[in-house]
């Protein structure tokens, strides 16, 4: 009772039976030597971010060592990560992508 919206969508409850799945930030790491351009580029085409986002991202991970890409559920944080360590891997780039728990 008053946990579905008109289409069965849980819209919003107390209901314990109706939970919503643990988010997951994707997270860039800085270090010293993988180009200002290449982390906007990655921001761009892995996590549909405009230029000036993206570049606004990667200058707060420089300045302050960390920063986030996006938030997801499990696989899909899990899934980006992954690709973001591979491309970079493939392109000779030291970049850390890493998934953390949203609690
Ligand atoms: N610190 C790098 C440099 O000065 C740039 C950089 C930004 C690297 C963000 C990684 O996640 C990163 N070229």
């Amino acid at each position: 009772p008053g946990q579905e919206g008109d289409h069965g969508v849980a819209v919003e409850t107390s209901d314990p039976e109706v939970k919503q799945p643990p988010l997951y930030r994707v997270v860039l790491l800085n270090d010293d030597y993988t180009p200002m351009e290449f982390v906007v580029h990655i921001l761009e085409q892995f996590f549909y971010m405009s230029r000036e986002k993206a570049t606004q991202v990667m200058l707060t991970v420089h300045t302050q060592g960390k920063g986030v890409c996006g938030v997801y559920t499990k696989d899909i944080a899990e899934t980006k990560a992954a690709m973001v360590n591979e491309y970079s891997r493939e392109n000779e780039h030291p970049l850390v992508c890493e998934v953390e728990e949203v609690d």
